[in-house]
């Protein structure tokens, strides 16, 4: 047995015997594939960010002297850092080092400010914080020591950039050949948490999900399998890489695994983009929807000669509609692979060899024998296959509980541990799923998930506000963009610049900001008292 960092969930322990029997579970560290990786071709090209291009040795060398130096610093197994970096070479070494060492990378966006990050530096008791000095005109710096002088548990700010000094901590100056041995000697337990990565957040703020060395370097083997990764395979990350979609599915880990490059961009930009895919011979990208669709735009205007190399683009994170997933092969020469995923675990991806109607009208099927799936009713009776219904799932990369969460672990997880995503989802009966809609009171925009939930209490701290209700608006470039309604206290009144200034100043992810203000005289009312969303979805539509 081993010692669980308390309010983590491990799984049961029949589950834990089966998923090491049937090999799911190979008790190896996530940093250990990428030490063997570098055996086989130490050579070869690893990470490509900006003008930084690492070999395999010079990563393994920066990882490990990053693990050292970060010890040196005085942070432990166990300590959980807040990342809060853009997507370059110092995000991924400072990841892989934290991993060598058992130390904890909670994975923020670079989006959050600093509701989030004090929310997060809080629940995790990060004792540092690693950020970069300015990301797109933003002082993070600023930010970083703010949370740093409110939190008593932070002791360390970590600047990335000229004028930081993280960016030493990770550069090998002193090359050692005892370190990988004193190291190995230190390596933390597979059991033990590899990352915290963030829920959508369905009540409230954000939860934290414990993803430990053994499940999550199963999620990355199991998805670059069905992505057909290689040590030919060159990956893109465009996304925030502290997604777990561009960090693991297989992402930048999947290709660093397998021997092959990946390659980091700071923002999706079509241009950039297309000039990267090219320079690099990208072979494997993941977009959410928008992407995809501003990627095709681009491509019907400038022709789609630049992606010659690319041979998948990964779609997920919101629903695709089927009429832009057939666009993919011929207006951008690759396969399309749908991925229906959540940083909860179950992955669901489209094979790359499957026929185009289910490429184009599914989000695919688990990618592990060993993931369970039930689609149910809202009494928790399975459903036959072909109708709606709710997906729960358990499985070897699908954890039991968030961290310190018990009270919300009952409700989102069932007593035998199968996980409830609040999305309503047709299982075909080739084991295909079909994502229908989503129970749960979350507002997708564009992949980025709001919680209804965090937004309604921001905005009962709105003097004129009386009531609130966060709900979707459809949009045709991000699938949905989040509205407000609200009726107001007598003789109030309200602006949409001023809420989202009231926003900005208590310091919000700026994809959180309400994008449409609707002032009611009511608030309609379902049977039971509660706020009628679905009315309000209804109602918003006539209005836009
Ligand atoms: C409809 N809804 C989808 C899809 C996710 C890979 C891909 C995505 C995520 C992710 C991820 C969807 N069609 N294709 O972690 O590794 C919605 C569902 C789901 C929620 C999870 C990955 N793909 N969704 O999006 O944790 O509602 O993970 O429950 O951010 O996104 O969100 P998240």
């Amino acid at each position: 047995t081993t010692s669980i960092l308390p309010g983590t969930v491990p799984w049961p322990e029949d589950f834990q015997r089966r998923y090491r029997e049937e090999g799911y579970w190979a008790d190896r560290t996530i940093a250990s594939y990428i030490v063997e990786a570098a055996g086989k071709a130490p050579d070869a090209c690893a990470l490509v960010s900006g003008t930084t291009r690492l070999s395999y040795r010079e990563l393994v060398d920066q990882m490990d002297a990053g693990a050292e130096n970060l010890l040196a610093l005085g942070l432990k197994a166990g300590d959980r850092v807040l990342v809060q970096l853009p997507n370059n070479w110092q995000f991924v070494v400072l990841t892989l080092a934290c991993f060598r060492v058992g130390i904890i990378p909670v994975m923020t966006l670079p989006a959050h400010r600093r509701h989030e990050l004090l929310y997060l530096a809080e629940l995790s008791q990060a004792t540092a914080i690693a950020s970069a000095d300015v990301i797109r005109d933003f002082d993070h710096r600023e930010l970083a020591e703010e949370i740093a002088s409110l939190m008593p548990s932070v002791q360390h700010v970590l600047i990335s950039g000229a004028t930081g000094d993280l960016d030493e901590l990770l550069i090998d100056y002193h090359p050692d050949s005892t370190r990988a041995a004193r190291l190995d000697a230190i390596a933390p337990h597979p059991d033990s948490p590899a990352c915290f990565l963030l829920s959508g957040g369905t009540t409230g703020l954000s939860k934290l999900i414990v993803r430990t060395h053994n499940d999550y370097a199963y999620n990355v083997l199991a998805t670059s399998r069905a992505t057909g990764i290689s040590s030919d395979s060159v990956y893109l990350g465009t996304l925030p890489a502290s997604h777990n979609f561009p960090l693991a599915c297989p992402g930048v880990l999947g290709a660093l695994f397998f021997g092959g490059k990946s390659v980091m961009l700071p923002s999706p930009e079509p241009a950039r983009a297309f000039a990267t895919i090219a320079h690099e011979g990208v072979t494997v990208a993941s977009a959410v929807p928008a992407v995809a669709q501003r990627w095709i735009d681009y491509a019907k205007e400038n022709g789609s000669a630049q992606l010659e190399s690319l041979e998948v683009l990964q779609v997920g994170g919101s629903r695709l509609a089927d009429e832009l997933a057939v666009r993919v092969r011929p207006d951008l020469g690759c396969t399309l692979q749908q991925v229906f995923g959540m940083a909860e675990g179950l992955i669901n991806m489209t094979r790359l060899d499957d026929p185009d109607e289910i490429i184009c009208t599914t989000q695919g099927r688990p990618v592990s024998p060993a993931d369970e799936v039930r689609i149910v009713d809202a009494d928790g009776n399975d459903l036959p296959d072909g109708e709606p219904g709710l997906i729960l799932t358990r499985g070897p990369y699908t954890p039991r509980g968030y961290y310190l969460a018990e009270a919300h672990n009952t409700r989102a997880f069932t007593p035998e541990g199968w996980y409830s995503s609040g999305d309503i989802v047709v299982r075909r009966p080739d084991g295909y799923l079909v994502v229908h809609g989503r129970e749960k009171d979350m507002i997708n925009r564009g992949g980025e998930k709001i919680s209804a939930e965090e937004i309604e209490n921001l905005l009962y701290r709105i003097e004129a506000i009386d009531l609130a209700a966060a709900v979707s608006m459809p949009d045709a470039t991000l699938g949905e963009r989040l509205c407000i309604y609200v009726t107001l206290r007598p003789d109030a009144s309200l602006t949409l610049e001023y809420v989202r200034e009231t926003f900005a100043e208590i310091g919000i992810a700026a994809y959180k900001m309400p994008e449409k203000l609707v002032v009611v005289e009511s608030l309609p009312l379902t049977k039971v008292g509660k706020i009628d969303k679905k009315a309000l979805r209804d109602d918003v539509i006539g209005r836009l």
